[in-house]
């Protein structure tokens, strides 16, 4: 990683230089809001000025809005590598730290590249890269660049974040609500992995608990997965598995659990602070996200209340993808139109695919066309989506098993056509 971090001092260096208002360019999931809060934190310490967008996408529309400012310095974090010949076009200093994958080797003047796909590295998040800079610059905040590592699954970077200190691991149990929830409530909502008797059901919850033993209601309060002993812990996962998971891939249900020192409630598991990230995100109040990161309270509340909503809106895209008749070729083809909204197709497709032996392909109706969403195991759908979007007049960006674009409106047939015809050739 030694290359990524000679262009990461490069870029503090550009950055330590600048004097003008820095303009900083964001993803809107919770690998680009990590980043721009790790941004943040550093540039607040210098004293900078500096001004923060979220954006979904890189467009015309969003590089018109940039350029009215006049930046002297724009940063992109967690996009902006798909799509180097838009902003090329800004023809300003541009640092790029990114790790999607990259449209073209532009090497222009004033162009600072950071992107471990430069070196043919994989594995590592936008908030990483991000981390590079901001330790670069004496800024150091490998907890948010934890959690943006979880959002986005790329975790290759998390031994040598957890050397900063500050973060614990152990293995346990992936259910949310760690710190958050009660724990009858925290089996009642677990949907991934669903539990057989228990999820969903409040009260046959509670007689499990009973039954083996656990406590549920101590010194008036209800108890949480956090507050049990170790010896308790392992009661609950030797009865979930002996008693509720025989048929279930019991993989699904451990995992690291990662505890963030310092961070109260549910923000001290990683995985949970993602979610929450990701709901503000998608939900339109990315800048909640970003306060969060940077420790409001109030900010957190309201995530809160955008995480609830999230859940909802995912739940109700998978009750219609049940309910409505899908295209099948090569792939699954998911043509929701305005019945899934596109902030939230991404993660809807991510789930759906779960349970899909073939690329799942999916469509929203947005603002400027169509948004494609697409997941895939063992091929690169992201080759696919690039040339099936350049054929419809589109642009894509994203990576190899997870892939997203924006196509013109009422070219989806052309669309699936080509990753059909695209799709056959490589199976
Ligand atoms: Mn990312």
């Amino acid at each position: 990683m030694q290359p990524l971090r000679q262009l990461a001092k490069k870029a503090a260096d550009r950055i330590r230089a600048e004097d003008g208002i820095i303009h900083i360019v964001a993803h809107y999931d919770a690998d680009g809001l990590s980043s721009a809060a790790i941004l943040a934190a550093a540039l607040i310490k210098l004293d900078k000025a500096f001004h923060l967008m979220i954006a979904k996408r890189i467009s015309q529309e969003l590089l018109s809005r940039l350029r009215a400012c006049r930046p002297c310095l724009v940063i992109f974090a967690d996009l902006g590598s798909g799509y180097l010949s838009l902003i090329e076009k800004l023809k300003t200093d541009v640092i790029i730290a990114d790790h999607h994958e990259i449209e073209h080797p532009w090497t222009g003047q004033g162009l600072i590249h950071i992107n471990p796909e430069l070196f043919g590295i994989k594995g590592l998040s936008g908030a990483y890269v991000n981390h590079l800079i901001a330790s670069s610059l004496g800024s150091k905040e490998p907890q948010l660049a934890l959690v943006g590592s979880i959002g986005d699954s790329q975790l290759n970077a998390v031994p040598e974040l957890l050397e900063n200190g500050g973060i614990r691991r152990e293995p346990g149990l992936k259910l949310f609500g760690r710190y958050s929830r009660p724990l009858h409530k925290t089996l009642e909502l677990s949907t991934d992995p669903w539990i057989p008797g228990i999820s969903g059901n409040e009260s046959a919850a509670i007689q499990f608990l009973a039954e083996i033993g656990i406590p549920a209601f101590v010194n008036g309060r209800w108890r949480t997965l956090a507050d049990l002993s170790a010896s308790e812990r392992q009661k609950l996962i030797d009865a979930i598995i002996r008693e509720r998971l025989p048929e279930m891939d019991t993989a699904n249900i451990f995992g690291d659990v990662w505890t963030l020192e310092g961070w109260q409630d549910e923000l001290a598991d990683a995985r949970e602070f993602a979610l929450l990230l990701n709901a503000c995100g998608r939900q339109g109040e990315a800048a909640v996200g970003v306060a969060m990161c940077l420790r409001s309270k109030k900010a957190l509340h309201r995530a809160r209340e955008l995480l609830l909503e999230y859940r909802k809106a995912i739940s109700a895209a998978l009750n219609w993808i049940k309910g409505s008749k899908l295209r099948n070729g090569a792939a699954v083809y998911i043509l929701a139109g305005s019945a899934i909204s596109e902030s939230i197709i991404g993660p809807v497709v991510s789930i759906y695919s779960k349970s899909s032996d073939k690329p799942v392909i999916g469509m929203a109706a947005a603002e400027d066309g169509i948004k494609v969403s697409a997941r895939a195991r063992g091929i690169n759908i992201n080759k696919i989506v690039r040339i099936a979007a350049a054929e419809a007049g589109g642009t894509s960006g994203g990576h190899r098993e997870a892939a997203g674009a924006t196509i013109p409106a009422a070219s989806e047939e052309l669309f699936i056509r080509a990753c059909e015809r695209l799709l056959r050739k490589s199976l």
